[in-house]
């Protein structure tokens, strides 16, 4: 492994001090043509998981993802043990709260929260081998966007999965926006599963959807640190109407009046339902939405989202407004990469695989993005050729994080996109309404 060149004070946009450390994985080494583990992988007696049974996962996955067609992967992780897998999963992520707070730290704790992934594997087990893996010290969330675009969304969500029945108060999966019914039929996700499950492919796509209603909005780490996918979301007033003739329950409506959107509150967060399939972007139940689909602007205030047609933007005044009222320090949310972050004059690039967005009284929002060299597949243009990055918060505080960059490993296993790459809408993602509204 190449060592680490620290810096100290490189932050680009503010004067304070952080460290940023940036690493490049060993080239990899060409695989042996038997598998490195038994495979197929049997589930371990009692459901009991250990520390051996995932690193055995994920040599099976990454030997695998090199030397055998997606169309075997079946024969590695048998359709029973992901069902173990996934049916343990859910039921630990459906009884979290929308918003899991992490607290009851020891000296020597550390937390690292990991942005974007979007399939790629490699790049995945690279960060955990790089920062470490999770243990009784070492906490990690991850802000969502496991699958979709790269070609191992399946392998990616299922290891992250397996580190949450190891250590379910070590290890936060967060929900992205592309865990959705709507963006895994687009971008990748479902054909791959698909493909890799044949006869059973639609049972094993419709645990996953199951899974992802059931995972957590948001993360609160230390009293100080706010993390969630997309961001910020509003509140939604209830204005009581006059009982209506011959009705006898009162009829609630919803205040529409799109100028007067104000932020929304943790309270209000908590009581989110956020077992849907797709986040609504109409009707009373917008803050998953919100949550999942929001990004910051440069703009003061908060106004819809028009370019993603689901979520917000917010301000400066917005970041401040949200952490003095929480007596917070930090946002980190995720969701824009090297090709949204092209679009949006005024927000930095996503080189480095995190920006610095907003800098007020109270603190900052940061852009965390750890999909290195993203999209896995991309039509013409030249590649944006992005570090990913992730970052390590400390004991005592955990306000002043540590920026770690790192580059893809490289060479990436050649295999084919399971979406039309060139076709598909090239940002990070508008919601097409009107197909998403008949998807059901
Ligand atoms: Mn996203």
């Amino acid at each position: 492994m190449s060592s680490d060149s620290s810096t100290s004070g490189g932050d680009p946009s503010s004067n304070t001090t952080t460290t940023i450390t940036s690493v490049s994985p060993e080239k990899s080494s060409p695989s042996p043509l038997s598998p490195p583990v038994q495979i197929p992988i049997s589930w371990p007696p009692n459901a009991s998981l250990s520390l051996n049974w995932i690193q055995d996962l994920i040599s099976a996955f990454d030997w695998s993802s090199r030397n055998l067609s997606p169309f075997d992967f079946h024969s590695v992780l048998p359709v029973q043990v992901f069902d173990a897998l996934i049916l343990t999963a859910s039921k630990l992520l459906h009884k979290e709260p929308n918003c899991v707070t992490l607290e009851d730290f020891s000296p020597d704790s550390s937390v690292v929260v990991v942005g974007d992934v979007h399939g790629q594997l490699h790049d995945l087990i690279f960060l955990f081998k790089n920062a470490g893996f999770p243990d009784d010290n070492r906490f990690f969330v991850f802000n969502g966007d496991y699958v979709d675009r790269g070609a191992w969304g399946l392998e990616t969500f299922l290891l992250l999965l397996a580190w949450k029945v190891f250590l379910p108060h070590r290890v936060y999966l967060l929900r992205g926006n592309h865990e959705s019914k709507y963006c895994t039929s687009v971008y990748g996700f479902e054909k791959e599963v698909l493909a890799k499950y044949g006869d059973m492919g639609k049972h094993v796509y419709h645990k996953c959807l199951g899974c992802f209603e059931g995972l957590p909005l948001t993360s609160i780490i230390a009293q100080r640190v706010y993390t969630a996918h997309g961001g910020l979301f509003r509140s939604i007033p209830v204005t009581p109407l006059k009982r209506a003739k011959g009705k006898k329950n009162r009829r609630i409506s919803l205040n529409s009046d799109t100028n007067s959107f104000s932020l929304g509150s943790l309270e209000e967060l908590s009581k989110a339902r956020r077992t849907v399939l797709d986040p609504p972007w109409e009707g009373s139940n917008l803050i998953p939405g919100d949550v999942l689909w929001s990004d910051p602007s440069m703009k003061p205030g908060l106004s819809p989202n028009k370019e993603r047609g689901i979520g917000l933007l917010w301000g400066p005044d917005c970041t401040e407004e949200f952490l003095k009222k929480f007596q917070l320090k930090l946002i980190i949310r995720s969701h824009e990469g090297p090709d949204a972050r092209e679009k949006r004059p005024g927000l930095a690039g996503m080189d480095e695989g995190y920006t610095i967005d907003h800098v007020v009284d109270s603190g900052k929002l940061i852009t965390l993005f750890s999909a290195p060299d993203y999209p896995q597949f991309q039509a013409g243009k030249e590649r944006y050729r992005n570090k990913g990055a992730y970052i390590v918060l400390r004991s005592p505080n955990f306000d002043e994080p540590e920026f770690h960059g790192f580059e893809a490993v490289a060479p990436r296993p050649q295999v084919n996109p399971y979406y039309d790459f060139e076709d598909v809408i090239d940002s990070d993602e508008e919601l097409d309404l009107a197909s998403m509204a008949t998807a059901e």
